[in-house]
């Protein structure tokens, strides 16, 4: 059943269609970039969050930032994805929203991001909310909608 139905975006509250945080693939602060590369390949995500030892959220790491950094001027210099930590390559400017957030806001955020990450009021992580889940619930409403008619 849609969750939007005659609801407005803005009083439906994105934590009908979060991810909840232990579903999510994430890699920590300190893990080497060996490590969070085997986590992207192995889940198959090209990005997902960084979180600190106490679950906080900090911020997103991808495939593309990590190859990036271990492209040297003719090879891949591998022996930096043991060297290097997440927390040197990381992005820590990806936008948050939280639970409470509406999916108007979800739907903005979603414009520039194929995800964005959901925290408390304390900062802990949240889970996540995706492109995916919010196309999906603005495609069931507008199914229903065009039957009504
Ligand atoms: P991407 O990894 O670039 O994935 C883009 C889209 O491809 C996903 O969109 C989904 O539709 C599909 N997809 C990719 N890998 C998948 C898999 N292992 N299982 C099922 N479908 C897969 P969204 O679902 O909207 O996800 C947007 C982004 O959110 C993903 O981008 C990924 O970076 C992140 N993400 C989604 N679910 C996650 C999870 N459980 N753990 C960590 N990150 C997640």
């Amino acid at each position: 059943m849609s969750v939007i139905q005659d609801r407005k975006l803005v009083e439906i509250s994105i934590d009908e269609l979060r991810i909840p945080s232990e579903k999510v693939a994430h890699v920590q602060l300190n893990n080497p970039l060996e490590h969070a590369l085997l986590v992207l390949v192995k889940s198959g995500y090209s990005a997902v969050p960084v979180l600190d030892a106490s679950y906080k959220f900090v911020g997103v790491i991808g495939k593309t930032v990590i190859l990036n950094q271990i492209l040297g001027l003719e090879n891949f210099e591998i022996e930096k994805l043991s060297e290097m930590k997440v927390k040197e390559v990381m992005d820590r400017n990806t936008p948050t929203l939280t639970r409470e957030n509406t999916l108007l806001d979800g739907l903005n955020a979603v414009i520039d991001h194929t995800f964005i990450c959901l925290i408390d009021d304390e900062g802990f992580f949240d889970g996540i909310l995706t492109r995916r889940a919010i196309l999906k619930e603005i495609k069931k409403n507008i199914y229903i909608n065009s039957y009504k008619k």
